[in-house]
């Protein structure tokens, strides 16, 4: 039996989708994150040392890391339904947004995050204005241009095939539907992009998805 350690509001619903989209049977192990921190409780630390979600066990495997996860799931368990074939154009676009959901699109958006929260959050008086003062100025020249220049490449590459693989929906998919979505609460992402508002709009009614969120509780991105 496959077992999920999912954490409430994470990017381990996407392991849960994933799992329901195979068909598979599982059991989910539910950790809350602290209300103040928002960090994970100390129990996810007895799975794996680095105590982040999601982690799978499977048998005697034990893996953490949301893209390894998925990646072998429906490699393992998919029947070559959401991978495409090794050596063809799909399977190569399949690793590179695979890739590219963790490596380049989830930072810049938990950079904005962090830098919005230093500008809202509270703090003494007289730290508030310089405090304000360099999130407004990382952001401005970093976060912010970097997130509408990933915003503009992905909506061009979705004119190109419906799916980030290609014509098949693929596990690639699952994978960059975390980042879009938080994208969507955090960086701006509406319909003024619609080939990634059409993306969200289509996983979101995906049978499978909908099974995945009564798995998984509340799904409420932060923002
Ligand atoms: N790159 C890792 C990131 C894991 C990660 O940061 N998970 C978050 C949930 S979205 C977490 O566990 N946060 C709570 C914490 O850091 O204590 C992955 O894709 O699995």
């Amino acid at each position: 039996m496959i077992t999920v350690h999912h954490l409430n509001n994470s990017r381990s619903q996407r392991i849960l989708w994933l799992l329901e989209e195979l068909g598979l049977p599982y059991e989910v192990k539910r950790y809350e994150r602290d209300a103040q921190t928002m960090l994970a409780p100390p129990e996810l630390r007895a799975v794996h040392p680095l105590g982040k979600s999601p982690v799978i066990s499977d048998g005697d495997v034990t893996l953490a890391e949301s893209g390894a996860i998925v990646d072998y799931l429906a490699s393992r368990y998919g029947n070559g339904t959401l991978v495409p074939r090794a050596d063809t154009p799909e399977h190569l676009r399949y690793l590179y947004w695979m890739h590219f959901a963790e490596g380049s699109l989830m930072p810049p958006l938990l950079l904005k995050l962090i830098f919005d929260r230093i500008e809202s959050g509270p703090m003494p008086f007289f730290v508030k204005p310089i405090a304000r003062g360099i999130a407004g100025k990382v952001k401005g020249a970093m976060v912010l241009p970097n997130l509408e220049r990933l915003l503009t490449y992905m909506e061009g590459e979705l004119a190109k095939s419906e799916w980030f693989a290609g014509a098949q929906f693929s596990a690639a998919d699952i994978q960059m539907s975390f980042p879009l979505e938080a994208a969507s609460v955090r960086a701006g992402l509406d319909q003024s992009r619609p080939k990634l508002w059409a993306f969200l709009k289509n996983i979101h009614t995906r049978p499978a998805y909908q099974r995945a969120l009564e798995k998984g509780g509340k799904y409420d991105l932060l923002r």
